[in-house]
């Protein structure tokens, strides 16, 4: 694990970042301790402006969304994080299972489309046999052969290990062989074990989570990376979340994508907390662009952060929208209030507000779509 410095004392804080402005203009790695100075500025002007520079110097004036539909197949889950609205218990109240045809008829709105995307995530149901998860891949697989299908958590995966006495090489193995294509970058949350002995004690640790990922990417099997962020944690625990995160990508180049998301605590063991500002929002999306020099794109989850932040985030740092994010429900069940899906006009409308050409992408970023005129 990368050991992160503390932060300084307060009373030597300095405020100016034109020093760290200047390094990453020479292309050079950014410390914990700058991370952290990052986070505490008042000059958020600077810090904007001085990620929207890496954005431009990667992507121009690009932004990127995919056509993709979500299909959260349980809510039914062993574990009880939280932060989180969407778990419950079986046979409690607001529990709920999909079978097979009802993900299939899901994900048949993508219209078989070359380039779009089924987002699978679910509870960690406690009954759902192993056939279950493999079925579910290769159902989707053999009906929709154009579908990428991004499915299942680090912390799914283990949770597919366990239940089925299989290692995570073989449940990585045999789902890829029945269609997998990449992981999604959830159940992160902090990669700080102070934290996640408060927020989500049963889950993976930060180590283990890692080493998922560190696996999948060894198998050729590309994902994601997000990090929850506006609960409990410190900005140093962010700081130190991106770092592993960076030594990660620098060891293997599997992550494709960072999506900080933003806490909604209506519904949660947390609901007295008030939700995160679109400016620290924003300022999370600046300070990941800065931080993560070895990632290629930084999402604004407009689901999570509104659509108008997803906007403005255009211009801090960020360059990809997500996509469509047709039927989501683990942010829903949180109380947000963004639709539950929106068309492509809409996205690519807010993209050329931001002063961006609308580029719809794969999910291996690769462009099908640009609408330059
Ligand atoms: O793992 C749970 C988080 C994640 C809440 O990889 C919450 O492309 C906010 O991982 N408030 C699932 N967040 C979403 C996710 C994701 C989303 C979009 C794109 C990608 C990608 C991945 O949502 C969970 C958890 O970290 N979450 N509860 C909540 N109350």
């Amino acid at each position: 694990m990368t050991p992160v410095q503390s932060p300084e004392p307060v009373n030597c804080r300095q405020d100016g970042i034109n020093d760290i402005v200047d390094k990453v203009r020479d292309g050079q790695r950014l410390s914990a301790q700058e991370g952290w100075r990052l986070y505490q500025t008042s000059d958020v002007e600077a810090l904007h402006r001085a990620a929207n520079d890496v954005r431009e110097r990667r992507h121009g004036r690009r932004a990127y969304y995919v056509f993709n539909v979500h299909v959260n197949y349980s809510n039914v889950c062993v574990d009880s994080c939280m932060f989180c609205a969407f778990a419950k218990k079986e046979h409690e109240p607001g529990a709920y299972e999909m079978d097979l045809e009802e993900a299939l008829s899901r994900t048949g709105a993508l219209q078989n489309l070359p380039g779009s995307e089924v987002h699978i995530v679910g509870g960690l149901h406690p009954h759902f046999p192993y056939a279950y998860y493999i079925d579910l891949v290769r159902g989707i697989r053999e009906r929709f052969p154009n579908v990428h299908i991004k499915a299942f958590t680090a912390v799914e995966i283990d949770h597919l290990a366990r239940l089925s006495g299989k290692t995570w090489a073989d449940v990585l193995r045999e789902l890829k062989a029945v269609g997998l294509d990449s992981m999604p970058g959830g159940g992160a949350e902090i990669l700080n074990d102070r934290v996640r002995r408060k927020l989500c004690a049963d889950k993976i640790t930060a180590d283990q989570w890692l080493d998922v990922h560190r696996l999948a990417h060894r198998m050729g099997i590309r994902s994601n990376a997000t990090m929850l962020f506006g609960h409990i944690e410190r900005d140093e625990e962010r700081i130190e979340h991106m770092i592993r995160l960076r030594d990660l990508q620098d060891e293997t180049g599997g992550f494709m994508a960072f999506i900080p998301l933003r806490f909604h605590p209506a519904n949660t063991r947390l609901a007295r907390l008030p939700m995160a500002s679109s400016s620290d929002v924003l300022r999370n999306i600046a300070v990941s662009r800065l931080m993560l020099d070895n990632f290629d794109h930084i999402k604004a989850y407009w689901t999570q952060v509104g659509l108008e932040t997803a906007r403005d985030a255009m211009n801090c740092g960020a360059d990809d929208f997500d996509g469509t994010v047709v039927d989501e429900r683990i942010t829903h069940f949180a109380g947000a209030r963004t639709p539950v899906g929106v068309t492509q006009d809409r996205l690519c409308a807010l993209m050329r507000e931001a002063g961006c050409i609308p580029v719809r992408r794969d999910s291996w970023y690769d462009e099908v779509e640009v609408f330059d005129r």
